[in-house]
């Protein structure tokens, strides 16, 4: 079991192929052999994640097949987890041979524009497979290439910066903690259960975390807090109407592969070898240590092949009507609303009118629609519209965009993807991950301060076509390979120019994708005034009109300090962070920090009564949208967006590759979305320099 938990870890399915592992080998298995391969790889992921601090060595990967003639299976298994990082990635030393060529051969350049976590995650998921495929380069006389990043700023990190506070302590403070504060990334999330930054926070860097608790009380607007029972109901309510929505949802992609046999996997046991002794993939692994072998796959010997092995493309569709859910009546009496006089319980709502009104429709006009077709059922007050609208304004926070900017059908189009458990926070700053992620195990070729101004690539029509990247002090840096990971807001303003033009098709998606945004204020005191044993609390916002029964009247405040983080447990400061989102994040940037910190200070006046709140010894407010590296804060799927567009942006062009947050449609808009794309990213620079594994 210790094999299965380590593949669900990694993401991949203990009991079926991954679809790359399904493209390389589906052609050439039985199906008893997928089980012995599944077994094998298992195995495989269970020693590496048993002790990330060591790479698995090819030895070690012999002995997870359990007869010597599936040592050629082993050896497919594990060129597949190193190449595609499931195995050996992160800040680990990996197995090298010695340099076999001159210093002075022939070396490739691989330019890596961005040392945010994608690209810093790239360039050494790079020198690994540079460095573990060595051979490949001295057969052809050359060096290993090299890896450079060329990064706009001063400094690593993009959009994960722990910014050093002005205000300094007396003498150090205890254990890890460190004076900074967040400007950009937090969270991580589902942090013991598969969200793979995990193997480098706890497993590599030993950096410390606290874990989360979601104990949060809201307060409202006269500044006391809401009870628990209109808390439930509403959140009840909001999840009902978001249920509904979900009608409107684009069907996932799904993916067929070879599967194994569960209950032998589940006992980590292999089939008896009755029935598959003419398996056929030559054993590869040097017993002797010697030299290996490329693997030679033995086509022709199949039998059995399982039906259903095709991969299904299913383009994802809007679902029409999914069966007939609770009548919203009767949902809103088992929630414990009072219907209206004269309602029937067989009352419901509909919302495909709204739905279907317009090409594009976005989430927030059926969701909007939802509330005011319950407002004909039940008696919804101001407050509890105000804690609705609390609900939208969290949802503004997860998107970076109101919910009017959001697409009523892929909104959620990662949905599933998830990690389970607790999120967390990392003591001392989110900062030590690119950090550690530069300097180990040896440091990266950063240079900073470069600021790509246009890049010269080859998009495959004249093979000797040089590409260059030329930044805007007019030095020119040479490549074989580029690795773009400026942020889609950066794409979408067109500061870096690309020679040839990008394609319609990848121009389109980076047009069709949202790039949102999301502000904070920080705000630095002497000792906490709220309960610090909690990690957050939130804020209600009253109608910017004067009916306060229209949804649409809260759109522009609802997101003004709507949730309040407390900092102190990993800054080691007195520290509050607010949050603005959805329309209060872009009115953020217009306002200045002083009619901002008169808000808040008011509302937390309000809130903290008859406690005195102090002024804040420092103050900070993020204005990511003014930022020229990034211009906003994470993407969202925007009403136009179509279901491709993530992977359209991971597509190469040429010799120009793609990665960051805005290239990992499975986990978009976080720090593992980028940690992801990188180590995709570098695997396709593999597939260009190397070809198949
Ligand atoms: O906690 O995982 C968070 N947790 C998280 N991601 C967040 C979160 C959000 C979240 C929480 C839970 C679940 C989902 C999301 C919410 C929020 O609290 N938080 C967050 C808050 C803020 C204010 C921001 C800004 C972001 C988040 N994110 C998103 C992640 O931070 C990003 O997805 C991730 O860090 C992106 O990494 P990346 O490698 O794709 O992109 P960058 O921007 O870090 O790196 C690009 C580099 O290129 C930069 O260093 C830039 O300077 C450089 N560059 C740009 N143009 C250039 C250039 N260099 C040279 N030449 C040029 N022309």
């Amino acid at each position: 079991s210790e094999c299965i938990e380590a593949a669900e870890a990694s993401r991949l399915d203990p009991y079926a192929l991954h679809a790359g592992e399904h493209q390389l080998l589906a052609d050439m298995l039985m199906h008893k052999e997928v089980t012995v391969y599944l077994n094998i790889r298992n195995a495989m992921l269970r020693l590496w994640i048993q002790n990330p601090l060591c790479s698995v060595t090819i030895e070690e990967a012999a002995g997870c097949a359990k007869e010597g003639r599936f040592f050629g299976l082993a050896e497919v298994a594990y060129k597949w987890l190193i190449r595609n990082g499931y195995i050996n990635f992160g800040c680990t030393e990996v197995p090298k041979e010695p340099l076999a060529v001159k210093k002075s051969a022939k070396q490739k350049t691989v330019v890596v524009i961005g040392a945010g976590v994608s690209g810093l995650t790239s360039a050494r998921q790079l020198e690994g497979l540079f460095a573990q495929n060595s051979e490949h380069w001295t057969d052809l006389g050359e060096r290993p290439p090299r890896v450079v990043v060329l990064e706009g700023r001063t400094r690593i990190g993009g959009r994960v910066y722990s910014k050093p506070l002005r205000s300094q302590v007396e003498g150090s403070l205890p254990g890890n903690l460190r004076n900074t504060v967040e400007m950009g990334a937090m969270i991580v999330t589902g942090f013991e259960h598969g969200n793979p930054l995990d193997t480098i926070i706890r497993g590599q860097l030993g950096l410390h975390y606290h874990l989360l608790t979601d104990a949060l009380t809201i307060y409202d607007t006269d500044g006391k807090p809401v009870d628990e029972e209109t808390d439930t109901i509403n959140t009840e309510l909001y999840t009902d109407i978001s249920d509904r929505t979900g009608e409107y949802r684009a069907a996932p992609q799904q993916h067929n592969t070879l599967k194994g046999d569960d209950e032998l996997i589940d006992r980590a046991r292999d089939p008896i070898a009755d029935g598959f002794e003419g398996f056929q993939l030559e054993p590869l692994f040097p017993v002797d240590n010697a030299k290996h072998r490329k693997p030679v796959l033995k086509r022709g010997r199949r039998r059995n092949a399982p039906p259903g092995t095709e991969k299904l493309t299913g383009r994802s569709r809007v679902i029409e009507e999914s069966g007939a859910p609770e009548s919203a009546a009767r949902a809103a009496k088992t929630m414990g609303w009072q219907l209206k006089e004269g309602v029937a319980k067989n009352q419901s709502i509909s919302l495909h009118r709204v739905a279907q009104a317009s090409l594009h429709p976005t989430l927030g006009t059926i969701m909007d629609e939802a509330i005011e077709q319950y407002q004909e059922l039940i008696d919804i007050t101001p407050r509890d519209m105000r804690l609705l609208n609390w609900h939208h304004a969290n949802l503004e926070y997860a998107n970076a965009a109101p919910v009017s900017y959001l697409s009523l059908s892929g909104h959620d189009q990662d949905t599933g993807n998830e990690f389970e458990g607790a999120h967390s926070e990392i003591v001392g700053g989110y900062t030590q991950l690119p950090r550690g992620l530069m300097n180990l195990p040896t440091k990266l070729d950063v240079r900073f301060d470069r600021i790509v101004d246009s890049i010269h690539y080859n998009d495959g029509q004249d093979p000797d076509l040089k590409t260059k990247i030329v930044c805007i002090d007019g030095e020119v840096i040479e490549a074989d390979e580029v690795v773009m990971t400026a942020p889609l807001g950066v794409l979408k303003s067109g500061a870096v120019d690309f020679d040839p033009p990008l394609p319609g098709w990848k121009q389109g998606a980076i047009d069709r994708l949202g790039f949102g945004l999301l502000n904070k204020i920080v705000l630095l005191y002497d000792e906490p005034f709220w309960d610090d044993s909690r990690d957050m609390f939130g804020l209600l916002n009253e109608a910017d009109k004067q009916d306060s029964l229209n949804p649409a009247h809260y759109a522009k405040k609802r997101g003004r300090f709507y949730l309040i983080w407390n900092a102190s447990k990993i800054s080691g400061r007195p520290m509050l962070v607010a949050l603005m989102a959805g329309h209060s994040a872009y009115e953020a940037e217009q306002t200045d920090t002083n009619s901002l910190l008169n808000d808040i200070n008011n509302r937390l006046k309000k809130t903290f009564a008859p406690k005195v709140v102090p002024a804040p010894k420092e103050v900070i407010v993020t204005r990511w949208k003014r930022d020229p590296f990034t211009r906003g804060t994470y993407s969202y799927v925007a009403p136009e967006t179509r279901p491709g567009d993530y992977d359209d942006m991971a597509e190469p062009v040429g010799n120009l590759h793609f990665a960051g947050e805005a290239t990992c449609g499975t986990h978009p808009a976080t720090v593992h979305g980028a940690f992801l794309s990188g180590l995709r990213v570098a695997a396709d620079v593999m597939q260009s320099l190397v070809g198949s594994i």
